[in-house]
C-alpha cells in the first residue's frame, strides 16, 4: 500500500503550541498484505458484523474482526484491536512510541464506549501502554467516566498495568531534532496511519468504539485533545450509530464532531451524509481550513459506513462481510 503524504497544520500556531511532525514509520508496510482500496456501496451485502477505524490500520481492525467473529462483543474487539497499535512501537501517534509534548514526555488520551451507553477515559496519562485497556477499566472499576494525570497513571498501576518507558529512540531523535528550532511552525507530514478511532457491531448488532492517540507532536505539556473526550472524539448510541475523529482536536471539540453526526444520524441521514454534514460546520467557521486536516468516520445501526476528511490523504479501513478495505474516502477539497 502506498503512503500518501499530506499536509496538515494547526491553528494552534497563534497560541505558541506547535503541531509536530507526525511521520508514522507503519510497522510492517512490506509484509502487510494485499488489501482492496474502494469505497463501498450500497449493494455490499453483510453489512453486520462491521469493523471501521480512522486510517490504513489492517492489522488493529483485522484483530477487532478477529474477535467478534470468536463470538465476542463489539467492546472486547474495540479494545483488542486499539492495543495492537498502542504496541506497535513504529506508530508516532498512539501508544509507546508516540510522539512527545515539547517537554519530551509521551502522555497519552483514550476513551472507550459500550452499546449501553457507558463511556470511559484517561486523559494525559504517562507510563502505560495501553490507556484503551485503562479507560476501559475507567468504565467497568470505577463510578466515574473520566480519569486524568496521575492520578489515572496510580489507578492503572493498581489495576496491574506495568510502568514503563515510552519514548522510544526514534521518538527520543525526532524531539532532539525538533528542539533544534522548536518552531511554531504549522506544518504535519501525516502519512497513512495516526491516531486510532474505531467502531465495531457484533454478531449480536450491538455497537461499541473506541480512540486512542498521543495527541499533537511537540504540544504544550497538558494539552488533551479531543479523542477522550465523550461526543467529540467519539460517540456511540446503541439505538443509532456511532461516529469517531481524528485531526486537529480542538476544531472537532469546538464543534462536538462526533455527537454531531450521530445525532445527524438519529434524524436520517447517512453516515456518510452526517460526516460530510460535520466537516462542513468545521469549513464554516474557520477561513483557514485549507491549513489543518480533520477527519471523521461513521456507521449506523444497519452497518452502512461513512467517512469524510476536510483533505486528501485521509483513509478509512473497513472489514465487512468478510472482506477487509483500506479506501480513501471523497474529501471536502476535492473539487475546489
Ligand atoms: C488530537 N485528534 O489529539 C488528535 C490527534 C489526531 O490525527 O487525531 N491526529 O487532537
Amino acid at each position: 500500500m502506498k503512503r500518501r503524504k499530506f499536509i496538515q497544520n494547526t491553528s494552534l500556531g497563534s497560541l505558541g503550541v506547535v503541531a509536530g511532525a507526525t511521520t508514522l514509520g507503519c510497522k510492517g508496510d512490506s509484509e502487510k498484505k494485499e488489501i482492496a482500496t474502494t469505497t463501498p456501496t450500497e449493494s455490499d451485502s453483510k453489512r453486520i458484523p462491521v469493523v471501521i477505524g480512522t486510517w490504513n490500520v489492517p492489522d488493529p481492525v483485522t484483530k477487532a474482526w478477529e474477535v467478534i467473529q470468536e463470538g465476542k462483543s463489539a467492546l472486547d474487539a474495540i479494545e483488542a484491536g486499539c492495543r495492537v497499535e498502542e504496541a506497535n512501537e513504529e506508530g508516532q501517534s498512539v501508544g509507546i512510541g508516540g510522539l512527545p509534548d515539547r517537554d519530551g514526555h509521551v502522555t497519552l488520551d483514550a476513551c472507550i464506549m459500550n452499546s449501553e451507553g457507558d463511556y470511559g477515559a484517561v486523559v494525559y496519562l504517562k507510563d502505560i501502554k495501553h490507556p484503551i485497556s485503562v479507560a476501559r477499566k475507567v468504565m467497568e472499576e470505577t463510578p466515574h467516566v473520566l480519569m486524568a494525570g496521575e492520578g489515572a497513571r496510580q489507578f492503572a498501576l493498581e489495576q496491574g498495568f506495568k510502568s514503563e518507558n515510552l519514548l522510544t529512540e526514534n521518538s527520543r531523535k525526532a524531539w532532539e531534532e525538533w528542539k533544534k528550532t522548536s518552531k511554531y511552525e504549522p506544518i504535519i507530514n501525516i502519512e497513512n496511519h495516526d491516531t486510532i478511532g474505531m467502531l465495531a457491531i457484533d454478531k449480536d448488532g450491538n455497537i461499541s468504539g473506541g480512540c486512542t492517540t498521543s495527541g499533537l507532536a511537540y504540544k504544550m505539556a497538558g494539552r488533551v485533545g479531543d479523542s477522550p473526550i465523550i461526543g467529540s472524539g467519539l460517540f456511540v448510541d446503541n439505538e443509532i450509530g456511532a461516529a469517531t475523529a481524528t485531526g486537529l482536536g480542538e476544531e472537532v471539540l469546538k464543534t462536538v464532531g462526533s455527537f454531531l453526526i450521530v445525532e445527524l444520524m438519529r434524524q436520517g441521514m447517512s453516515p456518510q451524509a452526517a460526516c460530510e454534514e460535520a466537516i462542513q460546520r468545521i469549513v464554516k467557521k474557520n477561513p483557514n481550513h485549507e491549513n489543518f486536516q480533520v477527519g471523521y468516520i461513521a456507521v449506523n445501526k444497519k452497518g452502512e459506513t461513512g467517512a469524510y476528511s476536510i483533505h486528501e490523504g485521509f483513509y478509512a479501513t473497513v472489514y465487512q462481510d468478510d472482506k477487509i478495505n483500506a479506501y480513501p474516502p471523497d474529501y471536502y477539497l476535492k473539487d475546489k
